[in-house]
Order: C-alpha cells, then sequence, then structure tokens
C-alpha cells in the first residue's frame, strides 16, 4: 500500500520527497530522462496530474512514466477525468480551505465509482490552499478563497478538522509556482497542531528551504516547477538529501 509506504519513508528518513510531473511541462524526449535523474538522485516517488491540463494526454502520460520507474506514481487529481488505473494510487483531495461544495465532495461522487473500478488506492487529502502573493491556478480553478498567509491558526484548525474528518494527509498548498512557499510559522502550527503527516508544496526553490520546512514538521515535501528548466537538474540530489533528515536506513 502506497500510504504505508509513505508512512515507513517518513520513519526512515523524517521526510518523503515527492516530484510533480506535469503533462503540459515535460516533453516526451525529457520525461524518461528525468524520471531517471530523480531516481538516481534519492526522490521517493512522483506525483502526477495539476489543477489544469491543456495539452497532455494525461493516461498516455502515466502509461509512460509507470513503464519507466518503479517508484510509487501518485494522481494528484485537479479533475474527474484525471481517474487512471495505470497509476498506484491517488490523492483523494478535498479542498477543505475553501467552502466550494464541488471541490469539498461533488466531484468525488463522480470519481468514487471510478477509483473503484480501477482498484487504484485512495489516500483521502484534506487540501489546504493558502495565499502565496497573487492568485493561483488551485485558486482560481477551485473557486475558493485560500487562507490568508499570516494566520497559521486557520489553517491549524482546518488541519485538524480534516484530521477528525479522516483524513490521512493534510497538503498545504502554496500553488504551482507560488512566489512565496507555506510560511514556516504555518508548517508549524499544522503539524504540531495533528497528527498525520503534513505535506508542504509550491514555491520550494532552494535544497535550504526545504529543509526548513521539514524543520519545521513537514513530513512530505513536493516540487514541482523548479526542475521544469533542465539547468536545474543536478540540484535534485541535494534536495533530496536536505529532505531526508535522517537519511540512514533503505526502505
Ligand atoms: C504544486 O505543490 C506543488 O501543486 C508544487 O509546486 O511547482 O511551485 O514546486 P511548485
Amino acid at each position: 500500500m502506497i500510504y504505508q509506504h509513505l508512512l515507513n519513508i517518513i520513519v526512515a528518513k523524517v521526510a518523503s520527497y515527492l516530484i510533480l510531473l506535469d503533462p503540459d511541462k515535460l516533453s516526451d524526449e525529457k520525461l524518461l530522462p528525468f524520471i531517471k535523474h530523480c531516481e538516481i538522485s534519492g526522490v521517493d516517488g512522483f506525483l502526477v496530474g495539476g489543477s489544469l491540463i491543456i495539452n497532455g494526454d494525461f493516461k498516455e502520460f502515466i502509461g509512460k512514466i509507470k513503464e519507466a520507474t518503479s517508484l510509487p506514481v501518485i494522481i494528484f487529481p485537479g479533475e474527474v477525468n484525471q481517474v487512471c488505473n495505470q497509476a498506484d494510487a491517488i490523492l483523494f483531495l478535498s479542498v477543505v480551505s475553501g467552502r466550494n461544495p464541488e471541490h469539498l465532495i461533488g466531484k468525488h461522487v463522480l470519481a468514487a465509482p471510478i477509483i473503484k473500478r480501477s482498484k487504484i488506492e485512495p489516500i483521502s487529502t484534506g487540501y489546504i490552499i493558502v495565499e502565496s502573493g497573487s492568485m493561483t491556478t488551485a485558486e482560481y480553478i477551485s473557486g475558493s478563497l485560500p487562507v490568508p498567509r499570516n494566520k497559521p491558526e486557520i489553517a491549524a484548525a482546518t488541519a485538524l478538522a480534516a484530521q477528525y474528518l479522516g483524513m490521512k494527509l493534510i497538503y498545504l498548498e502554496a500553488g504551482s509556482g507560488a512566489s512565496q512557499p507555506i510560511p514556516n510559522e504555518m508548517v508549524k502550527a499544522v503539524s504540531r497542531y495533528c497528527n498525520i503527516p503534513v505535506i508542504v508544496g509550491g514555491g520550494i526553490k532552494t535544497p535550504g528551504i526545504a529543509r526548513e520546512k521539514v524543520e519545521c514538521g513537514a513530513q512530505i515535501i513536493v516540487t514541482g516547477n523548479f526542475f521544469e528548466n533542465y539547468d536545474n537538474w543536478g540540484l535534485i540530489g541535494s534536495f533530496a538529501e536536505a529532505i531526508h533528515y535522517k537519511n540512514t536506513v533503505t526502505v
């Protein structure tokens, strides 16, 4: 089970490192070398998806990734049509920071039977969108207000409510390409207040920032945008090292 696998990595290394692959941004020529690079650099798995996919063929993209790697491939869905039976798991995201019923439960009713048929593992995740400088695609598409970045207590209460509703992960999202990542105070408040793993993503552009988020209690770090630039590929290993705080045990 992928959820248990992630928990095992967290026990072994303090935090897990996932890279987000976006079908719109990774050409066929770059996809396989990038995946190999991630594997040798110590990445723990891939998220695939996004709030808005314009050109890529999502299912074909997942198929290519699965052929290329034995690392977990987890759908990070922006829409019901991103459910695909070739992936290993899907983050069953509810935008708990918003009050838009479609993104709290509506899409889920449509997706649940498809997920059941596809037999992939749903991982119930409370998705908390946080203000990060300017409006992000996630904010716009979900039609919801983000949590103000100077209100860690709102994020913490929201995360705890998600935990009490039975969710297994919290995703603190600044938005892909965000100009500012999730504030440290907020990561601390959320991870102290609830006891399910906290994913932090959006706008993380240096290994130092990734490490700070882990020191504040994040247990899964996601980066996407930064490695869309080929010149940055050499830094994947430094990110993995910064995130794998206690890299002593092989999972
Ligand atoms: C977006 O959290 C992810 O959903 C990753 O964000 O692309 O800014 O790294 P970046």
